[in-house]
């Protein structure tokens, strides 16, 4: 797994400022030593490293943690936060035109960095969205790779644009651009030849076909298990033809993390897509800050506090926490609330990777948060008696609820199981109790919630378990 040792030896140094009651400026120093020595053993630039661990050390040791909050919390918390910035902050987008008009992408990249599989990931997503992908097929030297992207266009459903190997790429795309404007296409993606090292026929080829078409979107792929190299290979791209953003693929193979880091802050291009795999859907949006969770490793029990705090808020807190001292009790208005803070705090996938050891757990797996839609839906259909009470909800009138939410009575029966659960856990964690309401409390109170939540019970680890202290 990608980042496995880099995330090993963080959670080291994070284990050692977390045993320690108040942090002393040696403290951090000696932690920021093992850091920078963790990153660079990941291949990060050295330039990156050296001002990434001055930032660190800079805030840690100043204003931040002399309030004496949680001193091992705040590092780890400013460390995440200065990776998210390292990595760009933002997720960046392609550029793409309004449907009446082509948009214009071309991949460029060494060999075997995986320009052709991504073009073809791209259409995927691309088609999926609507549009109308062109693959264009510019790679006249390797025999077979025509074959290649024309294989894998038909896998994904999109037609490839080819005129074999004995015409020139810029010519190729010009065809291309008018094949396109006459079959409808309003994307065209531009396949181009790699070669083991940055060479100048290369260059040029591509200098000549940016210089006589229009491109919106200039894409280079890197290998990440490159580490440095990628970020040197970035950088003579940039310098001669000039990218608009990288795709950094092979991140499901075990590289050390270098490349994800330093990409940004030594190029200034942003990472645009991470491949994750040879299939072609294993193509992902890149997220810094999700990016930040993973190198952390992806249970950062800490980020998690730090969203339930943000998202939480106090009054409605409190209100629920009154809501279950009252004779009333917690009811379905209660519970939809609690699932829109749910919502507010990322959703359902964004907690859950958050939760320690559910990362290589959620791999592959789907989490889709409109399996809260159906939940919310049957409750919208209950009447406010119904939703204040809901012990007097009969068999008949679960029918007619059901009836309104244009659901089956089972599916009724089962949000009301799990809303039971989430009663009977809230009233166990001790939002029943005394009737002061610590911060903490109410915290403590909201979060154990979620194992009752719908579409969270079967996953382990949830549910107020032991690895889940609040
Ligand atoms: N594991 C993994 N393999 C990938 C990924 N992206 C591409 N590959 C594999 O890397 C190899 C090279 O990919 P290509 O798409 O052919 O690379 P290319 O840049 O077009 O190579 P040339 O055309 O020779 O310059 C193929 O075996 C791909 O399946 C990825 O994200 N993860
Ligand atoms: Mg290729």
């Amino acid at each position: 797994m990608a980042f496995e040792s880099l995330t090993d030896k963080l959670q080291n140094v994070f284990k050692n400022l977390r045993s320690k009651g108040t942090l002393t400026e040696a403290d951090v120093k000696e932690a920021m030593k093992e850091v920078k020595r963790a990153l660079l053993e990941a291949d990060v630039n050295y330039k990156v490293v050296r001002d990434f661990t001055k930032k660190v050390s800079e805030r840690a040791i100043g204003q931040e943690v002399m309030t004496g909050l949680n001193p091992g919390h705040m590092v780890i918390k400013i460390v995440k936060e200065e990776m998210d910035i390292l990595m760009g902050s933002e997720t960046t987008e392609l550029t793409i035109l309004p449907s009446n008009e082509i948009t214009t992408i071309m991949m460029c990249g060494l060999q075997g960095a995986g320009k052709t599989t991504t073009a073809a990931k791209l259409a995927g997503k691309l088609k999926n969205k609507g549009k109308k992908p062109l693959l264009v097929a510019c790679d006249i030297y390797r025999p077979a790779a025509i074959k290649q992207l024309q294989v894998n266009g038909e896998k994904q459903g999109v037609p490839v644009f080819t005129m074999g190997d004995q015409h020139k790429p810029v010519d190729i795309v010009k065809a291309a651009l008018e094949h396109a404007a006459k079959n409808g296409n309003n994307i065209v993606i531009i396949d181009t030849a790699g070669r083991l090292h940055i060479d100048q026929d290369m260059m040029d080829e591509l200098i000549e076909i940016r210089d006589n078409v229009t491109l919106n979107n200039t894409i280079l792929t890197v290998d990440a298990m490159t580490g440095q190299d990628a970020v040197n290979v970035a950088n003579s791209f940039n310098d001669q033809i000039g990218i608009d953003g990288v795709i950094l693929t092979k991140l499901d193979g075990d590289t050390r993390g270098g490349a994800a880091l330093s990409i940004r802050a030594v190029t200034g291009k942003p990472i645009l897509f991470i491949g994750m795999g040879e299939k072609l859907d294993d193509l992902e949006q890149f997220y810094p800050d999700r990016m930040a969770s993973r190198i952390l490793g992806m249970g950062d029990i800490e980020s998690l506090i730090e969203k339930a705090q943000n998202a939480i808020d106090e009054d409605t807190a409190a209100q629920l926490e009154e809501k279950m001292k009252s004779k009333q009790g917690f009811g379905f208005d209660d519970y939809l609330i609690a699932m829109e803070q749910m919502n507010q705090m990322g959703g359902i996938a964004s907690m859950l990777s958050m939760m320690p050891g559910m990362g290589s757990q959620l791999k592959g797996v789907d989490v889709d948060d409109s399996v809260m839609d159906r939940p919310k839906a049957i409750i919208l259909s209950m009447t406010p008696q119904e939703r204040a009470n809901p012990d007097i909800i009969s068999p008949s009138r679960k029918r007619r609820i059901a009836k309104g939410a244009g659901v089956d009575v089972a599916e009724v029966n089962r949000m009301m199981k799990q809303f039971e659960q989430t009663r009977k856990m809230m009233k166990s964690m001790g939002l029943m109790g005394n009737g002061k309401g610590s911060k903490k409390k109410r915290r403590g109170g909201m979060m154990p919630g979620l194992g009752g939540m719908p579409g969270m019970g079967g996953f382990p680890g949830l549910g107020g378990g032991k690895k889940f202290p609040f």
